[in-house]
């Protein structure tokens, strides 16, 4: 299922190839050179569907939620620390990045600030550019046979232990995602985070900046390291404590720093920069021509493909909507969703109080869509509960926030195969349905107690009646319908066992006020549009 994006609005100096790309694939471009206000993007984002930055641009909860039509950001990069994703999530909006774009140029600054740190380069040139010739004073170290610590192994630090190699330096390092087993796959010794300090020369970071990695580099942390450890952050500020390393660096603890990021950037306080030991860079990680076009090229290719396939790659959050966009996903999505409606109304959740939802997935390899589905019932229940718009994306955050409690059963081997049951409980109250997939048509089966044998078809407009089991209730229901002009479809009874059946009529267009209907031996109960 293609998202719906067409017109896009390009910002930040996004290398041009990205609007090309986009062009070419029959998307409308608007490129914006100069920055923009939040004013100004907000009033441009009435007419695009879609904002591609770069990392000027503040992506604020303000602009998103001034937006309503906004349905993609896309960061030309690694990380989106310049994009409000929770408010983006909240509103139903794909956050998508170019995570790999980035990763040989950001090795390369890594592996150039170890060497620069390991010869006193940019002092040295800076000496030499004054007149002077210090010869002694710049005594350098070689890096062959030094042990480099990596933290954070994933595609950057991989790529600077390779680099690294090539120097003869050994390469330990630490990240809790992967096994001592794997890492030796790359040649990288693993360690436990105690054991790094003591041993490392030099110590580079390759994590993003989350709470487990803030201050990762901290006073107790550098205590624990040999003297004259060299530091490099080409990562992000914030995972080396500048007030410690600072300290470090006074005391000779530290023997130098590599930073290419800082906590406040740019940064005010300029003590660390202007250190004579320190090698500063303005945030240059991904600051090749390569890089750039690299990320913009992606950027473009994850987009256009999003509007025209509904593949998406490189998706920041809502993890689980890449398998509902799925061609063979879309049926199930379809009867979860009128499911998640029909309970909703049944139980009548739209009163504010919070209730329970319990999800029965019958048959096999229902496993692998359950995310999807239970997100899908919510967007189902939720659709007359929240003034603005639920779909896959904020549906379960959402459902949080709204106090609805979530539990999902599977059976593998029930029969029939292939079911989904939703049941809510509120005030005490349960009101449960269970439908099924008839090739691609979503069918009810089941309505509370009531079980329609071959099913009432879940598409177009559908009414149910509770007869009162006189058995005289269905031509009183056709008569009122007729006359108030619907064009009949489907008239199906549940049954045969029950004693007090359910009436469901699928008609053409929706019946206005159903409930006024002069309805004798059976009461209107709802009605559905899908
Ligand atoms: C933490 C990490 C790496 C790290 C990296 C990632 C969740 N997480 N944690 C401490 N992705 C090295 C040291």
């Amino acid at each position: 299922m293609p998202v719906n994006v067409v017109r896009i609005l390009v910002t930040d100096g996004i290398n041009e190839q990205c609007a090309q790309i986009l062009r070419n694939r029959g998307l409308h471009v608007t490129v914006v050179v100069a920055k923009m206000t939040s004013e100004e993007i907000i009033r441009r984002l009435k007419t695009h569907d879609a904002l591609l930055v770069r990392s000027a641009t503040k992506v604020t909860a303000e602009i998103i939620e001034a937006s309503p039509g906004l349905k993609l950001i896309g960061r030309a990069g690694t990380g989106v620390d310049n994009i409000d994703v929770d408010a983006a999530t909240r509103h139903g909006v794909l956050v998508m990045n170019t995570p790999g774009g980035n990763t040989l140029s950001a090795a390369e600054h890594t592996c150039v600030m170890i060497a620069s740190l390991s010869r006193n380069l940019p002092a040295a040139c800076a000496s030499l550019k004054a007149g002077k010739w210090e010869r002694s004073k710049f005594m350098g170290s070689e890096m062959y046979g030094k042990t480099l610590a990596v933290l954070g192994l994933g595609r950057i630090g991989r790529e600077v232990a390779q680099r690294m190699r090539a120097f003869g330096m050994r390469v330990i390092g630490f990240d809790p995602m992967v096994s001592a087993e794997a890492a030796q796959e790359f040649h990288v010794e693993k360690r436990e985070l105690d054991e790094i300090w003591p041993e490392a020369d030099y110590i580079t970071v390759h994590t993003p900046l989350i709470p487990q990695t803030k201050n990762l580099i901290n006073a107790d942390a550098l205590s624990r390291c040999k003297h004259g450890v060299r530091i490099i952050n080409v990562a992000r500020g914030g995972i080396v404590d500048e007030a410690a390393l600072l300290n470090a660096l006074k005391t000779g603890r530290c023997g130098g720093a590599g930073l290419d990021v800082f906590a406040e950037e740019p940064p005010t306080n300029l003590a660390l920069v202007q250190h004579p030991a320190t090698i500063c860079t303005p945030h240059l990680g991904a600051n090749t021509r390569e890089a750039q076009q690299r990320v913009a090229r992606e950027l473009a290719e994850q987009v256009a493909s999003a509007a025209q396939s509904g593949t998406l790659v490189g998706l920041v959050n809502a993890p689980n909507l890449n398998d509902a966009m799925r061609f063979a996903s879309r049926p199930w999505l379809w009867l979860s969703r009128a499911l998640g409606t029909v309970a909703g109304m049944l139980a009548g959740v739209g009163s504010g109080k919070p209730f329970e939802l319990q999800l029965t997935l019958n048959g096999p390899d229902m496993d692998a869509m359950q995310s999807f589905l239970i997100s899908s019932v919510l967007v189902g229940l939720m659709a007359g509960m929240t003034p603005n718009g639920v779909n896959l994306i904020n549906a379960p955050m959402l459902a949080h926030e709204a106090g609805i409690r979530v539990s999902v059963t599977r059976d593998s081997a029930a029969t029939p195969a292939h079911t989904i049951g939703v049941r809510i409980t509120l005030d005490g109250q349960e009101h449960s349905v269970v439908g099924e997939l008839q090739g691609e048509q979503s069918v009810l089966v089941q309505l509370d107690r009531a079980r329609f044998e071959s099913g009432v078809t879940l598409g177009g407009n559908v009414l149910f009646f509770k007869s009162d089991g006189s058995g005289d209730a269905l031509m009183p229901i056709i008569t009122a319908l007729v006359s108030a002009r619907a064009e009949l479809l489907t008239v199906m009874a549940s049954g045969p066992e029950d004693t007090t059946p359910l009436i469901a009529v699928r008609t053409l267009d929706p019946v206005h006020a159903p409930e006024k209907l002069p309805t004798s031996h059976a009461k209107f109960l709802l009605q559905t549009y899908f």
